[in-house]
């Protein structure tokens, strides 16, 4: 049966592999049967600081991005997250719903505040409004990578509480969380997730590098020591990883990889996944430029977002009916 599916990407930066393996590629999937609602979602970006023309080009990229790699908007609403203004109003209910001691044991806000000297209150907030994303167009299936699985449990509790004190009103949704590149790791670090707001470009592949930029990164990635082409990401996360990659890339299992690569030593594997990126890239780059130069985007962001607020608007009202708010007359 047709389920309702919801995800959002940040404009806060250009969009990684780590985005393209972990979500992008499973939005392209379910829309092929179910009814979908992908977002930009630029009122979380603004949780941490965003210079206002790397916003609006960010927001611009993603959404560009989108459609290159797939999604159809006309299957699929696709959306600016400020352009549907309910967002932030059931956000602000939520936030009222939603325990200080619950969002302190969020890890992404640990991990983004950690060692700052001033942290944004909105940071926090920040799982309160991804919440009312979810609840507000009554999601069944919310496509994410691994580090979003705690702020799906948030949700999920939620809407449970929500319900409890007024009523059975929201669908209680589930992550839908990939099997294999759930959490792609830097290309410095094996231990951190690959994420685009890292200041070392090194560290990921950006979804719009050049093929030579693309091929350099992977042959610099940091790979553990020893020489075999194995995975096991206890042991050997650095190359597990790299296994991992490619295998999404290329369609390939990772046994196959291991076999193809037996006895052989690191350059060669680092020289075909370099190749097997640039093979995936290269037409999804072309087909974002002809959509930015097309001029199209303005039109399908504001139908996107024109089908997005009549649901959105009627869950809304629901909520505030129940919760006792006056209606305007
Ligand atoms: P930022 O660095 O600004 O926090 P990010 O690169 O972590 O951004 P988000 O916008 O927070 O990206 O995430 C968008 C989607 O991509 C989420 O579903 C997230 O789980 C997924 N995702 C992000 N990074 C990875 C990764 N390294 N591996 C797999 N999925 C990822
Ligand atoms: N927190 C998510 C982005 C996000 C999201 C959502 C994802 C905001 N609202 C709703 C799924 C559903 C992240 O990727 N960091």
């Amino acid at each position: 049966m047709a389920k309702k599916v919801l995800s959002g990407i940040q404009p806060s930066g250009s969009l990684t592999l780590g985005n393209y393996i972990g979500a992008i590629k499973n939005f392209v999937k379910l829309q092929e049967e179910h009814e979908c609602y992908f977002m930009v979602v630029d009122l979380h970006a603004i949780t941490v600081s965003q210079d206002p023309a790397a916003l609006r080009e960010n927001s611009e990229s993603v959404a560009a991005l989108y459609l290159a790699a797939g999604i159809d908007p006309v299957v699929s609403n696709v959306y600016m997250q400020s352009h549907v203004q309910q967002h932030a109003e059931l956000g602000w209910i939520i936030t009222t719903l939603t325990a200080m001691g619950e969002l302190e044991r969020m890890t992404q806000f640990k991990d983004k505040s950690s060692g700052k000297d001033s942290v944004g209150a909105g940071l926090f907030v920040y799982p309160s409004l991804m919440a009312a994303d979810i609840l507000i167009y009554n999601a069944d299936l919310v496509p994410v990578g691994e580090d979003q699985k705690q702020h799906l449990e948030l949700t999920r509790d939620l809407a449970g509480r929500f319900n409890h004190r007024f009523g059975e009103f929201f669908t209680v949704p589930e992550p839908y969380i990939p099997e294999v590149g759930a959490r792609i790791m830097s290309l410095d670090d094996g231990t951190k997730k690959m994420s685009k707001s890292n200041p070392n470009p090194g560290s990921y592949i950006a979804l719009l590098d050049p093929p030579d930029v693309i091929r350099k990164k992977i042959s610099r990635a940091t790979t553990d020591s020893g020489r075999e082409v194995i995975f096991d990401p206890a042991t050997k996360p650095e190359i597990s990883n790299l296994m991992s990659i490619y295998a999404e890339c290329s369609g390939m299992t990772l046994q196959q990889i291991a076999d193809r690569y037996e006895g052989q030593m690191y350059g060669g594997f680092k020289k075909d996944l370099g190749e097997v990126l640039v093979a995936t890239l290269e037409p999804l780059q072309q087909k974002y430029h002809e959509i930015r130069s097309s001029g199209a985007l303005t039109d399908i962001l504001a139908e996107g977002a024109e089908r997005a607020r009549n649901v959105a608007a009627q869950t809304l009202a629901g909520v505030k009916e129940r919760m006792g708010f006056l209606p305007l007359r």
